[in-house]
């Protein structure tokens, strides 16, 4: 059985997330979706909130788990069998930082990484930009999944479109 991680903030999860996470769903038997808990950051959305959303979006991809991780990713793998990390890459920028941490996960333990190009239609968009745009009042709503779009505007007070 091949099993695989995207691993992540997703605060919130956008549709570029969810576009990668279809994407690696169809290469691998199981698909877990791994939320970093990083107890010296606080996230707009609690981890909670995160888990909620992304099982909900990804609720029609049978074969995609939720689930969460602290600490060191190559070591969340060990413990669940993982042998191949998912990430999407918007632009060359991404790269670098995305190749870095690879290659210190293959050093690590020897779990490989797949990077997935991002849709085009996606490129642009982050977790931070949509927050800071939604914050002053920007339309994000075509840039998240329906649910995400009237929580985000739910927790900045703001009209969900
Ligand atoms: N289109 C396509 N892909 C996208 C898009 C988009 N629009 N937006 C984001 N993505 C992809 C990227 O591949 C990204 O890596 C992933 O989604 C998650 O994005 P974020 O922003 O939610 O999450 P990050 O980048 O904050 O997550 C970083 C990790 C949690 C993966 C990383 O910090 C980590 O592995 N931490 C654990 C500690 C550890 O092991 N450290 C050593 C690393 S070498």
């Amino acid at each position: 059985m091949t099993h695989a991680v995207c691993p992540g903030s997703f605060d919130p999860p956008t549709l570029g997330h969810l576009d990668v996470i279809a994407r690696a769903a169809g290469l691998f038997d199981v698909l877990t979706v791994a939320v970093l808990v990083n107890p010296a950051k606080d996230g707009l959305f609690a981890v909670s909130e995160r888990l909620d959303l992304l099982r909900e979006t990804t609720a029609h991809l049978p074969t995609v788990r939720v689930d969460t991780f602290g600490g060191l990713l190559v070591d969340y793998c060990a413990a669940h069998g993982i042998t191949a990390i998912v990430k999407g890459l918007r632009a060359v920028s991404d790269f670098d930082y995305e190749l870095q941490m690879a290659q210190m996960n293959h050093g690590l333990t020897g779990v490989d990484t797949l990077f997935l190009p991002t849709a085009p239609e996606f490129s642009f968009i982050s977790s931070s930009l949509v927050k800071q745009v939604a914050t002053y009042g920007g339309d994000v709503q075509r840039m998240l999944p329906p649910v995400v779009g009237r929580a985000l505007a739910a927790k900045l007070g703001t009209p969900p479109d």
